[in-house]
């Protein structure tokens, strides 16, 4: 038998470990939204309000990413090729207790990751005072590591493909992890911001490093963590420090320190607020 969509839905609605790991992830991602908003409620600079709408808008992207999940839309039961962990494996379903063949895949974390993860680098590389042409480096080998992720994740015809797109994509954050450490740090250092850089930093390159190890461990790479809720709930730990408390922290740094992410007047940044009409 195969999952339905509405199976799918009923599952996670029906196991409570799967089914929290999404849940509370939603919750969260509409609250840091309202607490953003309100804490930025009194900025008028516009390179500022970039750097605070660019993290507002990964808990925006967070709401729909597990709205996805938690429909089962973007959730699907695969059969992995000969060679996997999980070849063969079965899955019961939490709700009808009925068996169906494959491990669950939550392939939709890695498709919006695609759209989340830029907004995190483009606020850190705006904080670090970086300019366009690594920023631009970063975000397309950053969108590059989640759409070959992706690939990974629901490549089914043969094992070692499955490792292949895992490769290429590990390639592609090693790009992005260069400029991180070695890029960003002297830009952040002349703009004045190295302190609260080298903290997102640090947090960056550890927690992303953190998403490559799990999926490797997880159900979907080796299977040494074989049960998709805990799978899952990685993720969503990695995630609530990933995305909100590095999101909480820009948007601290950035109303307090108005002055040092500031654009000046070439920015459009006047007395007012108001943009310059001369
Ligand atoms: C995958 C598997 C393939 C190899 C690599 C990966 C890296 C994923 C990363 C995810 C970061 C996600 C964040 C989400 C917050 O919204 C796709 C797991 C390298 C780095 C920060």
């Amino acid at each position: 038998m195969a999952a339905s969509q509405q199976d799918l839905f009923k599952h996670v609605l029906n196991d409570p470990l799967l089914g929290s790991s999404i849940y509370i992830n939603i919750a969260l991602a509409g609250l840091t939204l309202l607490l953003f908003a309100y804490m930025a409620r009194d900025l008028v600079d516009p390179r500022a309000k970039l750097i605070v709408v660019s993290v507002m808008g990964v808990s925006a992207v967070s709401i729909a990413s597990y709205t996805g999940l938690a429909s089962g839309l973007t959730i699907g039961v695969l059969q992995m090729p000969e060679g996997h962990a999980m070849y063969e494996a079965t899955t019961e379903l939490a709700h009808s207790g009925e068996t169906v063949d494959g491990t669950v895949s939550l392939w939709g974390r890695y498709l919006t990751w695609a759209f989340s993860t830029p907004l995190l680098l483009l606020a850190l590389g705006l904080i670090a005072g970086s300019n366009l042409t690594k920023i631009f480096t970063a975000i397309a080998f950053d969108v590059g590591i989640m759409i070959t992720g992706l690939a990974a994740a629901l490549t089914t015809s043969s094992y070692p493909m499955r490792w292949a797109w895992y490769g290429i994509s590990v390639a592609f954050f090693l790009v992005v992890v260069y400029i991180l450490l070695f890029e960003w740090p002297a830009d952040a250092r002349e703009a004045g911001t190295e302190e609260i850089f080298n903290t997102l930093k640090l947090l960056t390159v550890v927690l992303w490093f953190g998403y490559t190890i799990w999926w490797a461990l997880g159900n979907e790479g080796l299977a040494i963590i074989e049960s998709v809720g805990i799978t899952s709930w990685g993720y969503s730990a990695f995630d609530i420090v990933a995305k909100y408390l590095f999101s909480f922290l820009v948007v601290k740094y950035v109303v307090d320190n108005v002055e040092k992410v500031s654009g000046g007047d070439d920015y459009g940044a006047t007395i007012s607020g108001q943009p310059a009409d001369d």
